[in-house]
């Protein structure tokens, strides 16, 4: 029976992974903070803990913190897994911009902190780097491949291109395994609710029953490859199965705008828009002219990427993987979960 350790077990593809490991088999142990409300910190596990019984026990929580280096090793000490996943990071990329430091603490030393520790090991233990798309930063050469130039446009781009390196560097100079997966945007009904997606389907839930009246948004332009969480756990996976240790983009090779997304949002709820204004004063109505949606600029990054769309040539040749849920099934599932959870708080509250 394999063990694995997932850090960023309490996030949304840390939670996609510790399903589809416990599914086959794994025990996994997973490393949480301490918060000041237990319960919301595992909310997006609870699935799987109300099951515990399903899963015969298999998961286990530590608290721990990718900066807290003797929290990290007691664990390794104690669980000696097979497989480490590093998913924990300060994920937000405009929220980097303001906690620059603290971003690169977690995201470029807790890396140091593992790779650190995995060095010492007697046991050799195969190792993921949550890796990024932001890392390329603004490129006019697309699609992007593993051989792109890499030029992050964020604190948090250029905090996780320091790791990238270090886990090349370690790989190379300590025959350490340990891969870069490069994932571009997925999304899920567990996506964090201040990242553009979720707080669209979030905020166009709200106001459709009629809970909130107005959705503020920043740049409607920017372009991304968006996939799903489920499928990219899947591809996380396969990547430390492998025999030979790799750096390697997971992307959907198709990428839409943020007013793409709004417009397929849109069209799932069968109400018909107009857009009104531009860049800063960009609006969106309904035939009614009720506005639903405008710009706001304290959701304009200092920096942004334009235009993110990925090849997943290398991904398809190397671990077999391909992206399996399309833009309007992913647009579907995530408006689907908010609209039905909106609708059950609106009914608790009459
Ligand atoms: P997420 O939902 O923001 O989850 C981040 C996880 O990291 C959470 O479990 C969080 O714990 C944990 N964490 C944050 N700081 C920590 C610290 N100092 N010590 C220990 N744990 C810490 O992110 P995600 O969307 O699941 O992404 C997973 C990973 O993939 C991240 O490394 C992210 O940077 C990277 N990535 C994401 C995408 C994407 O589109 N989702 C694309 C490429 C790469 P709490 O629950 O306590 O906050
Ligand atoms: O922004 C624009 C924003 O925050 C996407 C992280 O998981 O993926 C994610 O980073 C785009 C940007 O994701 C709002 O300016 C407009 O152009 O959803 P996001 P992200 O920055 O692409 C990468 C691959 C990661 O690695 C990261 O960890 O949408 N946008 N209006 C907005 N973005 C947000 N958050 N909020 C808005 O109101």
């Amino acid at each position: 029976m394999k063990k694995a350790l997932i850090t960023g077990i309490t996030g949304q593809t840390g939670s996609y992974l510790a399903k589809l490991l416990l599914g086959k088999n794994y025990v996994v142990y997973g490393i949480k903070r301490r918060t000041s409300t237990i319960n919301n910190s595992t909310s997006r596990l609870e699935e799987l803990i109300n099951f515990k019984k399903f899963y015969n026990k298999k998961l286990f929580l530590f608290y721990a913190d990718l900066n807290d280096y003797y929290s990290l090793k007691n664990i390794i000490d104690k669980t000696s897994p097979d497989e480490i996943y590093n998913l924990a990071a300060q994920s937000h990329v405009q929220i980097s911009f303001e906690l620059a430091e603290y971003t690169t603490k977690v995201n470029s030393i807790g890396v140091l902190n593992l790779l650190n520790i995995i060095k010492d090991k007697k046991k050799k233990i195969k190792f993921y780097q949550a890796s990024t798309s932001e890392m390329f930063g603004n490129q006019n050469k697309v699609p992007l491949t593993e051989n792109s130039i890499m030029d992050p446009a964020s604190p948090y781009g250029a905090s996780k291109l320091f790791a990238y390196h270090l886990v090349k560097n370690y790989r190379e100079s300590y025959n350490i395994f340990a891969s870069n997966g490069i994932l571009f945007n997925h999304e899920s009904p567990l996506r964090g609710e201040n990242f553009v997606t979720r707080k669209i389907t979030i905020g166009l839930s709200r106001i459709y029953y009629g809970l909130n009246r107005i959705l503020e948004l920043g740049n409607l332009d920017s372009k991304r490859d968006w996939g799903h969480a489920r499928d990219y756990a899947f591809a996380i996976w396969k990547i430390l199965q492998l025999k030979k240790p790799v750096d390697i983009i997971i992307c959907s090779g198709k990428n839409y705008s943020v007013r793409d997304f709004l417009k397929e949002c849109f069209k799932y709820l069968k109400i018909k828009i107009k857009f009104s204004g531009k860049k800063l004063n960009e609006k969106i109505y309904d035939k009614n002219n009720k506005l639903w949606v405008k710009v706001n600029k304290k959701y304009i990054r200092p920096k942004d990427i334009d235009n993110l769309i990925g090849s997943a040539a290398f991904a398809k040749k190397i671990i077999g993987w391909k992206n399996k849920t399309s833009f309007k099934s992913l647009v579907k599932e995530m408006m689907d979960y908010d609209l039905n959870k909106t609708k059950i708080e609106k009914n608790n509250k009459n």
